[in-house]
């Protein structure tokens, strides 16, 4: 059975961190569709478009990579997609509890699709789209931690 993974985030906007994710679930899963949702605690600084167009760019090189959004249930559009996995990156310990939190409700709400964690490279490890942006809202050099394209959408949004 062919396997299609889903990788939902904000990804906004998406970091080396979340491309280290998509690439190795690339590499295990027949195909990996990378999903845009909305998180109801974050306030976007990026549009679903723009968000989208990023990730687009910077997964060009992985052939088995699409690139999708949804503003429903993270498991409503797995189960639409026929999705057998969830794909999640894990950094610290300090994710863990958040990352349990919403597996053991999707597992509630549908027991057939598995959440697959992946854990990050060590040199992403400290790194988060928030942290990033508020280095960036300072003119902060965040060329190691965003591809060249959304550095330049960064500077685009923070212009001085
Ligand atoms: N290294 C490795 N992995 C990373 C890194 C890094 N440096 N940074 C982020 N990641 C991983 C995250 O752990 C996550 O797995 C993925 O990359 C995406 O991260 P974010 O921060 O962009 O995404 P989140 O955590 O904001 O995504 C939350 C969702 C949008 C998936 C969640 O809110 C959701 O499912 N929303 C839809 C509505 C829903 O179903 N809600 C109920 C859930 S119980």
């Amino acid at each position: 059975m062919a396997t299609l993974a889903i990788c939902p985030g904000s990804f906004d906007p998406i970091t080396y961190g979340h491309l280290d994710i998509i690439e190795r679930g690339a590499k295990i899963f027949d195909h990996v569709t990378v999903a845009v949702f909305h998180n109801r605690a974050k306030s976007p600084l990026f549009s679903v478009e723009e968000r989208i167009e990023m990730i687009q760019e910077v997964t060009s090189h992985l052939n088995n990579v699409t690139v999708d959004s949804s503003s429903g249930l993270l498991i409503d559009y797995a189960e639409e997609k026929g999705a057998n996995v969830v794909l999640r990156g894990l950094r610290a310990v300090s994710d863990f509890e958040y990352e349990m939190q919403i597996t053991a409700m999707n597992r509630k709400l549908n027991d057939s699709i598995e959440t697959f964690f992946v854990m990050t490279n060590n040199q992403y490890s400290f790194l988060s789209s928030s942290i990033m942006k508020e280095v960036s809202k300072y003119h902060g050099d965040v060329s190691e931690l965003v591809p060249p394209q959304v550095e330049e959408a960064l500077k685009g949004k923070y212009k001085k």
